[in-house]
C-alpha cells in the first residue's frame, strides 16, 4: 500500500522542524524549544520512520545515531592539501609577519586587515558537501591524506547534514576543528570512571579518542562539537571575496562559526586583539592555544601564496606555554632509534597544561651544562600542546648547597656496549647498533607508528615485551608472527591476537614515501622521505643512487644523501627491505608528473648567484629542482638562464658574454611559483 501523502508530508516537516532546533541550539546557542518539546517531537518521527521504513534518508536527525562498527578507516586524498599554520611567539613576530606581506602582496598602502579567532585546541577536519547534502568526513591526517570519518563525523549535531539555503548547491568543503568543551570533557571522563573505562588527559585527547572510534555509535554518546573555519574548495557557488565574509556565508547556510571573529587592522590590531583573548582564556568554556590570523582579502591571500606547508597569509599567534616548578629527582638516559643518548628528567610529578607531568627531556649534555642543571634543583618545567615537556631552567635563587652534575655513562644503560660522542655533534651515541634491544625496540616502534606503517594494536608496551622476549629481532620479523606467538603472550586475549594479524595485513598496503619513513634512515623524517619516494618513484632507483643524485632531491643534502646511501650499502638492512616487500608490503606506483604540470622546469638547468632575498641558496635551487630543473654550478652556453640576487658574481658577466639570459628576484619568483 503507498505511504499516505500526510504521512510524507508530516515527516518531512518534523525533519526540518528537529533540524532548524537543532541548529539553534547546537549552532546559534539560542534554543526555543524545551528539552521535552523537543524529545516529543523526536521521538513521533522516530515512531513514523520505524512504521515506514521505505521513507528512510541518511539525512534525518534520526540518524545521527552511529551505525554499525568498521574494521578500519578508508584513506582519503585531500584534493587540496590541509595545510598547517605557521606561528609567531611575540609581538614582534607578528609585525614581521605583516611586514612580509605588505611586501608581499599588492597593498594600496591601507593597512592590511586580518580575520582574528581564538585558535581551538582539537583537532582539523575536512567536510565535503554536494548540493547540499553531507558526502564525507576525514580527518587531516598529514595534510595530504586522512581518513574517511563519515560515520562518525555525522553523529556530530554541530555539523549540518544538509546545508540551509538556496545557495548550497554545487560543492563545498568545509574546514574546521572538532573538540570538546571543559563541561562535556568533564561529564564524559565522570562517565567513564563509572564504568571503569579509559580516563582523557584533556580535552583534545578526548576529543581525538572519540572521532577515531570504529564504533560510531560510541561516538554519538561522546561531547564532541564542531567549529568552521576555513573553505577549502568551492564550485557553483560565488562566495564573497573576503575571508571574514565566507564565514558569515558558512554560517548562514549551517555551520557554526566562532562567535569572537573579529576584523582587524594590521599587526598592532593583531596584538590588540590577542591580549583580549588573551585575558579572557580562562573563562572561556574550552581549550584554545592561541588566537588564529589570516589576510581578509582573498586577491591578496593568493599574491601571498604559500611556503612548504602553510600559507604565508595566515598565522597562529601561539600563548605562552605553561610553566611550573618541582624537583629534579634524577636524571636517566633514553638509548632513541638511532643509538642517541637522550637525558630524561624524573621529576616529582606535577600538573601542567592539565597532564601529571613525572619525567621531562632536557634535551642534550650540552644544554644541561649551558643551564647549569643539578640533581635535586628545583626546576621550571613547561609544557606546551602535544610536545614533549621540557626542563627550561633551574630555579638558582633555590640552591642552598653543592649538588651533583648529571653525568653522561660511558656504557648504553641498556646493553652495556661503549658510548660514544663523534666530533661536531651534541650527541652521545652507544655503539650497540642492532645488538642494543633499546635501538631494536624504538625501530620497531617507529616502524608501526601512525606516521609510519601505522600498525593498529602494535604500542610500545607489546613491542617492548615481544623485543624482551625475543619473538622478534627487528622490523624484518613482524610480518613473521604467527597466531600461536601472539596469543602467547601476557595480556592478549585471541581476539586481540587476531585483531593484530589483521592489522599487519592491513600495514601492508602504505606508500612508498611512508616505506622510506618507517625505515628509520638516519635525518630521513616524512618529507624527505616524500620527497624522495615522489622523485625517484621506485625503490629500486634510490637503493641504487649515489650521493649527488639523492642531493637533487629537494631539501637532501650531504649529510642525509650520505646516510640513504649508508643504510642501503648495510646488507642486513637491504635484506630486511626485500623481505618485507616479498611478504607483501606495497604500495601504488607513482606516476610520471606530466613535464606540463607539476615539472615545468624539466630539461632546464639553472645557475644561481648573488643573494635572493627570502632564500639561501640550498632553497632557491631545491624550488627549482622541484619543479624539474637542474642546479649548475657552472654557466656554460646550455645554461637556461642564470639567476642573479644581490652582489652577483662574475657569473652574470659569463652569461651576457655567452648569451644567456639573467634573471632578477622577481622573475625567479615567478619561475618557482
Ligand atoms: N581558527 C583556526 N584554526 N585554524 C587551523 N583557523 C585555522 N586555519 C587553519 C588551521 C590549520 O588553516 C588555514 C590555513 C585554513
Amino acid at each position: 500500500m503507498p505511504v499516505p501523502e500526510s504521512v510524507i508530508a508530516e515527516i518531512q516537516s518534523l525533519r526540518e522542524e528537529i533540524n532548524s532546533h537543532n541548529h539553534r541550539y547546537h549552532v546559534l546557542d539560542d534554543p526555543q524549544i524545551t528539552d521535552q518539546a523537543y524529545d516529543r517531537l523526536y521521538r513521533k518521527l522516530q515512531q513514523l520512520e520505524q512504521q515506514y521504513p521505505e521513507l528512510a534518508s541518511e539525512l534525518s536527525p534520526t540518524q545521527r545515531v552511529g551505525s554499525a562498527p568498521a574494521t578500519h578507516f578508508e584513506p582519503v586524498i585531500h584534493e587540496v592539501a590541509m595545510l598547517s599554520l605557521e606561528n609567531a611567539f611575540d609581538d614582534d613576530e607578528m609585525r614581521a609577519f605583516e611586514k612580509r606581506l605588505i611586501d608581499r602582496v599588492a597593498s594600496t598602502g591601507a593597512a592590511l586587515a586580518f580575520t582574528a579567532e581564538p585558535k581551538l585546541d582539537g583537532l582539523a577536519i575536512s567536510l565535503l558537501y554536494e548540493q547540499g547534502k553531507l558526502l564525507r568526513a576525514a580527518t587531516r591526517g598529514d595534510g595530504k591524506t586522512g581518513e574517511n570519518i563519515t560515520a562518525n563525523a555525522k553523529t556530530l549535531p554541530s555539523i549540518p547534514l544538509q546545508l540551509t539555503g538556496e545557495k548550497s548547491t554545487g560543492m563545498i568543503e568545509v574546514r574546521g576543528e572538532v573538540y570538546m568543551d571543559h563541561a562535556g570533557f568533564n561529564a564524559l571522563n565522570d562517565s567513564q570512571a563509572k564504568i571503569q573505562g579509559k580516563i582523557f588527559a584533556n580535552p583534545r585527547n578526548a576529543a581525538a579518542g572519540s572521532l577515531r572510534l570504529l564504533d560510531s555509535r560510541i561516538t554519538a554518546t561522546r561531547p564532541l562539537l564542531f567549529c568552521s573555519y576555513a573553505i577549502g574548495r568551492a564550485e557553483g557557488s560565488d562566495l564573497p571575496q573576503g575571508q571574514f565574509g565566507r564565514m558569515q556565508y558558512l554560517r548562514s547556510i549551517g555551520f557554526p562559526v566562532s562567535p569572537y571573529i573579529e576584523l582587524v587592522e594590521g599587526a598592532e590590531g593583531c596584538i590588540q586583539y590577542y591580549q583580549k583573548i588573551l585575558s579572557q582564556r580562562d573563562s572561556l568554556p574550552f581549550d584554545i592555544d592561541g588566537v588564529v590570523f589570516k589576510l581578509n582579502d582573498i586577491q591578496q591571500q593568493q599574491q601571498a601564496g604559500f611556503v612548504s606547508k602553510a600559507p604565508r597569509w595566515a598565522i597562529a599567534y601561539k600563548f605562552p606555554a605553561e610553566e611550573v616548578t618541582t624537583r629534579l629527582l634524577d636524571v636517566e638516559f633514553q638509548v632513541g632509534r638511532t643509538g642517541a643518548l637522550t637525558p630524561v628528567a624524573r621529576l616529582e610529578p606535577v600538573a601542567v597544561a592539565g597532564v601529571m607531568v613525572s619525567n621531562a627531556t632536557l634535551h642534550n649534555m650540552d644544554e644541561i651544562e649551558r643551564k647549569d642543571i643539578r640533581i635535586g634543583d628545583l626546576v621550571i618545567v613547561r609544557r606546551a600542546g602535544d610536545v614533549i615537556p621540557e626542563v627550561v631552567s633551574p630555579v638558582a635563587s633555590e640552591r642552598k648547597d653543592e649538588l651533583p652534575r648529571p653525568q653522561m655513562p660511558d656504557r648504553c644503560p641498556v646493553c652495556n656496549s661503549d658510548v660514544v660522542k663523534n666530533q661536531g655533534q651534541a650527541a652521545y651515541r652507544c655503539t650497540g647498533g642492532l645488538i642494543c634491544a633499546a635501538q631494536r625496540k624504538e625501530a620497531i616502534k617507529h616502524f608501526a607508528s601512525r606516521k609510519a606503517l601505522d600498525i593498529e594494536g602494535l604500542g610500545d608496551k607489546l613491542v617492548e615485551q615481544m623485543v624482551e622476549l625475543e619473538i622478534i629481532q627487528s622490523i624484518g620479523d613482524l610480518y613473521h608472527l604467527e597466531f600461536s606467538q601472539l596469543a602467547a603472550l601476557d595480556r592478549m586475549a585471541e581476539k586481540s591476537a587476531h585483531n593484530l594479524l589483521d592489522s599487519l595485513d592491513a600495514s601492508k598496503a602504505t606508500t612508498l614515501g611512508k616505506f622510506l619513513f618507517a625505515l628509520g634512515i638516519r635525518e630521513v623524517g616524512e618529507a624527505t622521505a616524500e620527497a624522495l619516494a615522489n622523485y625517484f618513484r621506485h625503490l629500486d632507483k634510490i637503493i641504487a643512487a649515489d650521493i649527488e643524485e639523492l642531493q637533487q632531491v629537494e631539501d637532501v643534502g650531504p649529510v642525509v644523501a650520505a646516510n640513504v646511501v649508508q643504510f642501503f650499502n648495510q646488507v642486513d638492512n637491504l635484506e630486511i627491505v626485500r623481505d618485507l616487500v616479498k611478504q607483501g608490503v606495497h604500495w601504488p606506483k607513482i606516476d610520471k608528473p606530466r613535464a606540463s604540470e607539476s615539472q615545468p622546469l624539466l630539461g632546464k638547468t639553472y645557475v644561481i648567484t648573488g643573494t635572493l632575498e627570502g632564500f639561501s641558496r640550498e632553497q632557491a635551487a631545491a624550488r627549482l629542482k622541484l619543479r624539474g630543473a637542474k642546479v649548475s654550478s657552472s654557466v656554460s652556453a646550455r645554461t637556461s638562464a642564470v639567476i642573479a640576487g644581490e652582489k652577483p658574481g662574475s657569473k652574470v658577466n659569463k652569461a651576457e658574454a655567452l648569451g644567456v639570459e639573467v634573471m632578477d628576484q622577481a622573475q625567479f619568483e615567478i619561475l618557482i611559483n
